[in-house]
């Protein structure tokens, strides 16, 4: 009932909201607010009397989500970041790290001035120099390395949002295939090439929930409230309130687990055994959506003797749940049918069978009926808005990762223009697989199949999210270019040649954010203050080092807004008319299988949703996913699980002044009776050793019955070992130096990570 009334008291909310948010938005641009008696004294008057406010429009960076922000500045000064009401992500709203963007961008421990490297790689000793001589030292490098080994020898590796002007534009303009997103093989890989080979479409950016309708949420991990991208938490909190049924499985008891109807401490690695015996009570027992499954899948008979002997019994042991927990949540989920769905996730990369357990997910959400039915899955569909126009790429394809749109990547694999084809493996090892990045470190190393000599690091915090951490450091060691594009001076930073500071989100242009979602829509960044010290944008940097490396004709444009407007002209739009209409533009989707009228919006070869995998089966893999024990902690050792903190984004914002003030330390959660058991409870100092003997902390214990006794957990981005972040340097323990090993997942390329097991120690 409190859920009910809760649902009506939202609605209202949310009605009202948004008719003031928009006169709101309208007032937020006063031609020239009068100072008051209090500025003019000199005295301390509120923000927004000191001056003349500056409203600008702009997409989050704080995280990949990319919510559409208003800026507000005074005197060159950013004062306050507001959602943008028109934006279909924020809606009006922020989360915590959206709000502390102006703290990240004032952060006094920032990169100030280009700088070349005089000490050892590693040391962290540098000279300032000029724009001028820092890009002409790149570019003759660069273009060595071309002259020596190919343009294939140089790789690109870059995430947050300005990843564009190096992973795509400039690496494909200059040769490379070996551009590679951490948003993808370090993330999302599976997710995405298993429902390319399920149902032909990819996920895409924004997971598409038909949230407003949806009845029954389940989910595998994912953990909305930790994991807090703001337009998820709004969803997921009115289809809570509106009463929908929530089923999470989660060894640990996590932010959502209390919210919902059912939570399933499974035992970690033994997901796609829990799916199976799903899979076999929804069919044994008649409870799959038959018109659905008739008309749009192919398979059924194949995947109904497949999962015939997956009986909850027989996952029960497997899973360490109960046989009749897992039949009344079957049973749960299809009641629903089709406004049931598993949502996807998003950090899907766990124990190298990943694409076999996402199709696993999507099997169940084919057999509620969900894809293309209200309250289901509906169909993203990308903006139409054409790219400015340049010469054919010297490379074909993307690089993937978690701004891809759906169908952008091709099936073909890119080669460079000398024919080379991508040095992660992927032509001999992977079905499909967008680039992965951490098998590009092996080729650094040991020159097989061809050289990589150079590495440009774009905003990719490359000691802190790629496994494997002293074979990137030997990687390091070995190139003959480091260039490092960043904003802080994070760990990898003090090993490159050459540092390049970039100005944040706030100090620039950038290309434009064009989402695929349920409304297509388009977003504009542009600059709400100067660039502080001496930074600059990255489209600037890419340009200027494409100028200097023969790429002229890819780089026609003389500054950010001929680029942007030249792209917006293809929609009848200018950064001009963007700003006058709220910042976005927002196009008609195209959501539900009654939109297709009658022809399939699958892109599979059977134009159906494939339970059994023809393409898999081809290509040597299993053509139903079957589940693959993972290998045991060993005596003593505990599983080592991560995940997020609602304040903090990966590795980058624990040094953010006001989130660093909102959660300064990790600890380890470790199970209170297992605890207690190896002699800790909670507030000791302890440090983490690994399988491998690989060691971090100290780190505080947090003795809990939230979490399994086989497995610990921590929060990812903490332990940091650069000193020039004051705050973040030296506190807590790092799941990533602890990550010395992954699980390669044949079919996409991902790293599995959660194969990694240590154990507590007093000291080392
Ligand atoms: N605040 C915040 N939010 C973020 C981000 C951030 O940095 N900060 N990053 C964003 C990005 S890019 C991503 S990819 C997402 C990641 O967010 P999710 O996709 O939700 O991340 P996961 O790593 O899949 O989920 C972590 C959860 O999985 C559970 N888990 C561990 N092992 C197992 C297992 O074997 N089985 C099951 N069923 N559960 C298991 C853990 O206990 C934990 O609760 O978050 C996004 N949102
Ligand atoms: N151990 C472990 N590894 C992980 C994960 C995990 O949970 N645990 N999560 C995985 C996932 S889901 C993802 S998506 C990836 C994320 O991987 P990354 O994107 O590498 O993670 P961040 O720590 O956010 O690093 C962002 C980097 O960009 C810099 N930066 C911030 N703003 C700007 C800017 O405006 N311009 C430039 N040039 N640089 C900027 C930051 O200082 C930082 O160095 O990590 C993956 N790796
Ligand atoms: S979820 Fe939060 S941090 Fe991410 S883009 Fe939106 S407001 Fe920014
Ligand atoms: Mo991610």
């Amino acid at each position: 009932m409190a859920r009910a009334q809760l649902k009506i008291t939202r609605r209202t909310f949310l009605k009202s909201g948004t008719a003031a948010g928009t006169l709101a938005a309208v007032g937020l641009r006063p031609s020239n607010p009068a100072r008051n008696g209090l500025a003019l004294a000199n005295g301390t008057a509120p923000w927004y009397r000191r001056g003349e406010i500056k409203t600008t429009y702009n997409y989050c960076d704080m995280c990949p989500w990319r919510c559409g922000v208003v800026v507000q500045s005074v005197d060159g000064v950013v004062q306050k970041i507001d959602g943008n009401q028109a934006d279909p992500k924020s809606r009006g709203m922020l989360c915590a790290r959206g709000q502390g963007g102006v703290s990240f961008a004032y952060d006094p421990d920032r990169l100030q001035s280009p700088m070349i490297r005089t000490g050892e790689r590693g040391e962290g000793k540098f000279r300032e120099v000029t724009w001028e001589e820092a890009l002409d030292y790149t570019a003759s490098k660069i273009n060595t390395l071309k002259d020596t080994h190919g343009p294939e020898s140089l790789a690109v590796f870059g995430h947050t949002s300005g990843e564009f002007w190096f992973t795509d534009y400039f690496a494909q303009a200059f040769g490379t295939p070996n551009a590679a997103k951490p948003s993808s093989s370090l993330c999302l890989s599976p997710r995405e090439e298993a429902a390319i080979l399920t149902y032909g479409l990819g996920v895409g950016g924004h997971e598409p929930v038909d949230w407003d309708e949806l009845e029954c949420l389940t989910l595998i991990g994912s953990h909305i409230g930790e994991d807090t991208r703001n337009t998820v938490m709004q969803d997921f909190s009115a289809a809570w309130s509106r009463g929908a049924s929530v089923i999470v499985v989660d060894p640990r008891f996590s932010s959502v687990a209390a919210k919902a109807d059912h939570w399933l401490p499974i035992k970690p690695g033994t997901d796609t055994a829990l799916l199976l015996a799903w899979m076999n009570v929804i069919i044994t027992e008649g409870l799959s959506d038959a018109e659905y499954v008739a008309e749009w899948t192919e398979g059924f008979d194949a995947l109904a003797d497949h999962v015939a002997e997956f009986t909850p019994e027989w996952a029960a042991p497997i899973t360490d749940l109960s046989a009749d927990q897992i039949r009344t949540t079957a049973r749960v989920m299809a009641a629903s049918k089709p406004r049931s769905v598993i949502m996807p996730g998003r950090h899907v990369v766990w124990y190298g069978n990943d694409t076999q357990r996402m199709r696993a997910t999507y099997l169940i959400n084919a057999l509620l009926g969900a894809y293309g039915r209200h309250g289901g899955m509906y169909f993203s569909k990308s903006p139409y808005l054409e790219a400015y126009p340049h010469p054919p790429f010297a490379v074909a394809g993307s690089s993937g990762g978690c701004s891809a749109e759906p169908g952008e990547e091709s099936d073909e694999l890119p080669l460079g223009p000398t024919g080379k084809a991508r040095a992660d493996g992927a032509r001999d090892t992977f079905l499909r697989g967008s680039t992965a990045m951490q098998e590009l470190i092996d080729p650094m190393i040991s020159g097989d199949p061809y050289p990589i000599k150079g590495l440009i690091v774009y905003g990719t915090n490359l000691l802190n999210s790629v496994p494997n951490v002293p074979r990137t450091i030997e990687a390091l060691k070995a190139l003959d270019l480091v260039v490092a594009i960043d904003v802080l001076p994070q760990e990898h930073v003090a090993w490159a040649d050459v540092v390049l500071p970039e100005a944040t989100y706030l100090e620039r242009y950038d290309e434009l954010f064009a989402v695929a979602h349920k409304t297509p829509y388009i977003a504009m960044r542009e600059p709400a203050i100067e660039p502080l010290y001496d930074t600059k944008p990255g489209w600037w940097m890419a340009r200027e080092l494409g100028l200097r490396v023969g790429l002229d004709s890819f780089f026609r444009w003389e500054t950010a807004e001929e680029y942007l407007n030249t792209r917006l002209r293809s929609v009848g739009s200018s950064l001009e008319k963007m700003r006058d209409s709220g910042g976005v533009i927002i196009q008609a989707g195209k959501p539900y299988l009654e939109d297709f009228e009658g022809a399939s919006p699958f892109h599979t070869p059977s134009e159906k949703i494939e339970f059994y995998s023809e393409q898999l089966a081809e290509a040597g893999h299993d053509a139903m996913p079957v589940f693959e024990p993972v290998e045991e902690p060993p005596d003593g050792f505990f599983r080592l699980l991560y995940g997020r903190h609602p304040v903090h984004t990966f590795a980058k914002t624990q040094n953010t002044p006001l989130l660093n003030e909102l959660y300064s330390e990790n600890e380890v959660w470790v199970n209170e009776d297992a605890a207690s058991a190896a002699g800790f409870s909670s507030g000791d100092e302890v440090w983490l050793e690994n399988q491998d003997g690989a060691t971090s902390g100290p780190i505080k214990v947090k003795a809990t019955q939230r979490i399994r006794d086989d497995a610990v957990f921590l929060v990812h981005g903490f332990g940091q070992d650069s000193p020039g972040l004051t705050r973040a340097h030296g506190v807590g323990a790092s799941d990533t130096k602890l990550q010395t090993r992954y699980a390669l997942d044949p079919i996409s390329g991902g790293a599995g990570m959660r194969v990694n097991f240590v154990r507590l120690r007093k000291e080392v």
